[in-house]
């Protein structure tokens, strides 16, 4: 069943809270804090998403820290993604960890000893040199990359930047497209709920029902020593975590294996789109004409997958499909709301997005004024347990910038300012409680201070080049039945 149907009464709804009362602090001390946390989150050649709770290097954290960083530091914006990519797998991937080996093992699980990447990977290509995770995160590396070089041109030619990480950002997509094309209609396949970087999303309660959890005791989790156990997965969701981590790595991390999670998220693939349009402003910059009118032709055809594959005219919005059922999973995500970023989405799907994220399952511009990350109606919503109901920071990020992409610019505005407010009065809050505006999980931490200091120092400028043509969504037109 592809249709998402309202499990909560409208009662239960509980999204009246105003955001908080308090002067705006002015921008030039709001950045000020922000970089400040960006230094103290600085671990050798990389910053962490939180000294305490994720002391290594994630991918998709440091593309988000990266945007931020260009700003104030352009050369550390650019060596953040210079450490990740030098990571990189040689069949392509992009690892979703980077070991810091100064950092105690016992420090954060799964640790190396778990990946062994330098072991059971190399099969795939895995650095000898490195400890790495062996799945991936959402490839926002390339849009990351175009924007470092646009905040300082001069510095990004001079270290020839662009033209080093081109060739790898390039590979990374080939490895999405060749290896990840499970289903076989363009779109990239996650096989960890780790990889679409919403681990516990309600989405895939159902898809790991299939999954045996690793015994209780087979393991230790690291997280709780830092975060609250209501804020975390649940033992049995690290369970199925561990049992799907181990059988990749015991398969070699090979993509030809016999996934028990295989799904097409509409967050990942619409990252994808935008980073693919990136890699063609990218080719341009660098004189290859030719490669560019490959990517665009690329991010076309991503655009036109998801609109035929995931898009639920019923419900208006994108919904993961689960390649093993295959069906779309009958959840509402906030992920499912990232591809109002994707430039040529049809308009009608844009307007149907944007219509979705205001009403009540999302409540954009109401309440606390950022979306939540999981329907407000939905039968697994959770103020504060992760991915389950708590509000994101790059998530709306990548929101706002959707909303000024189409024509949106009064909400985008309204989007910002609650945004801002919000990452002052939390302390750059991992994430919030949506329908107080609380902070939840970690503090200082690194997306939201990066993308504090993106949202004071830009407003309004496309991230990548003119407007592609809009993909047709005849086959999908919205209704008028949506939310
Ligand atoms: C597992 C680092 C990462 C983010 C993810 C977020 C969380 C890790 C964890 O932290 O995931 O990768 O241990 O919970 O879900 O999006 O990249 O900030």
């Amino acid at each position: 069943m592809d249709r998402v149907t309202e499990t909560a009464p409208l009662t239960t709804v509980p999204h009246q809270t105003a955001p908080p009362e308090r002067p705006a602090v002015r921008p030039t001390v709001l950045a000020r804090r922000a970089a400040r946390v960006l230094a103290v989150n600085r671990i050798g050649g990389a910053t962490v998403p939180a000294r305490s709770l994720y002391p290594h290097q994630w991918s998709w954290d440091s593309a988000f820290i990266a945007i931020g960083l260009r700003h104030r530091f352009p050369l550390r914006a650019q060596q953040e993604l210079e450490t990740l990519l030098a990571a990189q797998w040689e069949d392509g991937r992009v690892p979703h960890i980077v070991f810091n080996p100064v950092v105690p093992r016992g420090a954060y699980f799964p640790s190396p000893d778990f990946w062994r990447s330098s072991d059971a990977g190399r099969p795939a290509g895995a650095p000898r040199e490195r400890e790495t995770s062996g799945i991936v995160q959402p490839p926002v590396h390339a849009l990351a990359a175009w924007l470092v070089h646009r905040a300082d041109p001069e510095l990004s030619r001079r270290r020839a930047f662009l033209a080093r990480a081109y060739p790898r950002l390039a590979a990374w997509h080939a490895y999405l497209a060749d290896r990840r094309d499970l289903g076989g209609h363009g779109l990239a396949t996650c096989v960890h709920p780790w990889e679409p970087g919403m681990d516990n999303s309600p989405c895939w309660d159902a898809p790991l029902t299939r999954v045996p959890p690793a015994p209780r005791g087979s393991f230790r989790r690291a997280d709780l020593d830092h975060g609250a156990p209501a804020d975390r997965p649940t033992d049995l969701d690290y369970g199925r975590y561990v049992r799907l981590a181990a059988d990749y790595r015991d398969s070699g991390y090979h993509d030809g294996s016999a996934f028990a999670f295989a799904v097409e998220d509409p967050g990942f693939n619409a990252l994808l789109t935008a980073s693919e349009h990136a890699l063609a402003d990218i080719a341009r910059e660098l004189g290859l004409g030719h490669r560019r009118a490959a990517h665009e032709e690329r991010a076309r055809r991503l655009t036109g997958a998801m609109v035929r594959r995931l898009w639920s005219p019923e419900s208006g919005q994108f919904l993961p499909r689960d390649l093993v059922a295959g069906a779309l999973v009958a959840e509402r995500s906030a992920a499912g709301l990232l591809p109002l970023a994707v430039p040529g989405l049809p308009a009608a799907v844009a307007a149907a997005l944007v219509r979705t994220a205001a009403g009540p399952h999302f409540a954009l511009g109401a309440g606390i004024g950022m979306v939540p990350s999981y329907d407000l109606r939905g039968r697994a919503f959770d103020r504060h347990r992760y991915w389950r109901g708590p509000a994101w920071f790059n998530v709306n990020w990548v929101l706002e910038h959707g909303l000024r992409r189409h024509g949106y610019a009064g909400r985008a505005d309204a989007l910002r300012a609650a945004m801002l407010t919000h990452a002052d009065t939390t302390g750059f809050a991992e994430y919030l409680d949506p329908v107080t505006g609380e902070a939840r999980g970690a503090l200082d931490f690194g997306w939201t201070a990066a993308l504090t200091l993106d949202l004071l120092a830009t407003r309004g400028e496309p991230w990548t080049g003119g407007q592609p043509p809009e993909v047709s969504s005849s086959a999908s037109e919205p209704t008028a039945a949506q939310a």
